[in-house]
């Protein structure tokens, strides 16, 4: 009896160990399988693309401003030169004269750092040129067209580098998040005024 009962569970411990290896296997088969699917199946290929589409293809709008030095310097058509040759279309421009209210709440980001007033001061001397530009990933392409912050230490073929002055008089502003973009297009343009 005891030897039947020795070999029932030395039988079961095989079924298991049986059933758990089938298990693995299974598990194995069906992400190949998937993988497969997915490789074949059409539905499954257009929603990869789906995805890819919209991280690659993200059609944004981003804000602009030709600095008061850059229009002073008649160097904005040569900016718009290079903006539109970099891909973007302008859907909206105006050209103003900021207020010292109107600059001080467009970079109040800013107010408690010590350039602050140099540059409102900058910003109030004369006109910008205030351009709302469209094109996939805007934001991040047009911060990459403008160059760093402080012209001498932008590169030579960033708007920066070829028509900036200094750390404040850098020729242009770009929006620096699509959050900034939507704020400071707001603050320019109305919706009637942005082409669709
Ligand atoms: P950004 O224009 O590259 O986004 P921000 O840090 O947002 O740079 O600064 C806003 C503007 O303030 C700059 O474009 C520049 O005109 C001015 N600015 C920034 N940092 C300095 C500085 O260290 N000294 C003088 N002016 C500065
Ligand atoms: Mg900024």
């Amino acid at each position: 009896m005891n030897v039947f009962k020795k070999i029932g569970s030395a039988f079961a411990v095989a079924l298991m160990v049986f059933s758990v290896t089938a298990i693995a296997d299974d598990g194995e088969k069906s992400s190949q399988e998937q993988s497969s699917v997915a490789a074949t199946n059409p539905d499954d290929a257009n929603k990869g693309n789906e995805k890819s589409d919209k991280e690659q293809s993200k059609t944004e709008r981003t804000l602009c401003m030709i600095k008061p030095d850059a229009v002073k310097n008649h160097k904005d058509k040569e900016i718009e030169d290079m903006i539109k040759a970099a891909g973007f279309k302008v859907v909206a421009e105006k050209e103003i004269t900021m207020t010292q209210e109107q600059a001080e709440e467009f970079y109040k980001e800013h107010k408690d750092r010590p350039f602050f007033k140099t540059l409102v001061a900058l910003m109030t001397s004369g006109p910008i040129k205030a351009k709302v530009l469209e094109k996939e990933n805007a934001v991040k392409d047009y911060r990459k067209l403008m160059g760093a912050t402080d012209s001498a230490k932008a590169e030579k073929d960033t708007i920066r580098g070829k028509f900036g002055t200094d750390k404040t008089a850098n020729a242009v502003h770009g929006s620096d998040s699509p959050e900034s973009a939507e704020r400071e297009i707001k603050f320019f343009f109305k919706d009637g005024e942005i082409a669709n």
